[in-house]
């Protein structure tokens, strides 16, 4: 089972190394418990006839599923405030959904406002790790929230306070320049320093964030 499964997961480029080491479970019960005890895991595999469990730190979508082999079962992590496309992370406390589409700076953001939420803002270590490693698995640059554009060289969020704490790419942002006014994150490149000031009129993908409430939490 656990070949199949690797099988599977090294053609979707998923997290294949955090797979491999399935651990024995007298239920599912067993597997749901472990996955809560571990802030790491968002979701996991169960096999009834094995009983194995694996535990995952992403979520999969639907597209993602129909390689599962017959006998595995798949349980997520879900929010009750993170749902309409929008897929929440755990460990993070993160309601996200990445959209391929590739847009405007401006657009994105109105796209976000739309879903009630904003565009990424990535205002810890931890969280940049986790847009660049997604930004690299997808290879898309990605538009994230804060610009310049009111004032060249003072990076605010789009709520208007400023930003703390950078992870600038090498040679970035382009000091005294007033056309890069609009923050992304690149797909390769330094580790975890990725940030480019970029054109705004640039299109790109982008990813969107919700606000959440209070930390309720179900497994599915
Ligand atoms: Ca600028």
């Amino acid at each position: 089972m656990a070949a199949v499964l690797g099988m599977t997961l090294l053609f979707r480029d998923l997290f294949l190394t955090s797979l491999l080491t399935g651990e024995w479970v007298t239920s599912r019960l067993d597997c749901v418990s472990k996955c809560y005890w571990q802030m790491n895991c968002s979701s996991l595999f169960y096999s009834v006839h094995a009983q194995k469990c694996w535990l995952v730190p992403d979520v999969y979508g639907d597209s993602q599923m129909d390689a599962v082999p017959d006998g595995m079962m798949y349980f997520a992590w879900s929010h009750v405030t993170c749902d309409n496309g929008y897929t929440w992370n755990r460990r993070l406390n993160l309601c996200y959904k990445l959209d391929k589409t590739q847009v405007t700076w401006n657009l994105a953001a109105t796209t976000c406002e739309t879903d009630n939420g904003h565009l990424i803002r990535v205002d810890n270590a931890d969280k940049n790790e986790f847009l660049t490693t997604l930004a690299e698995t997808k290879g898309k640059h990605i538009w994230m929230d804060g610009s310049d554009e009111q004032q060249d060289g003072i990076w605010v969020w789009s709520n208007g306070s400023k930003i703390n704490q950078y992870f600038w790419d090498i040679n970035q942002p382009a000091v005294g320049d007033t056309i890069q006014n609009c923050l992304m994150i690149r797909s390769s490149g330094e580790v975890n320093r990725r940030w480019h000031d970029a054109r705004c009129t640039t299109q790109l993908a982008f990813v969107c964030q919700l606000p959440m409430s209070e930390n309720v939490s179900n497994c599915w």
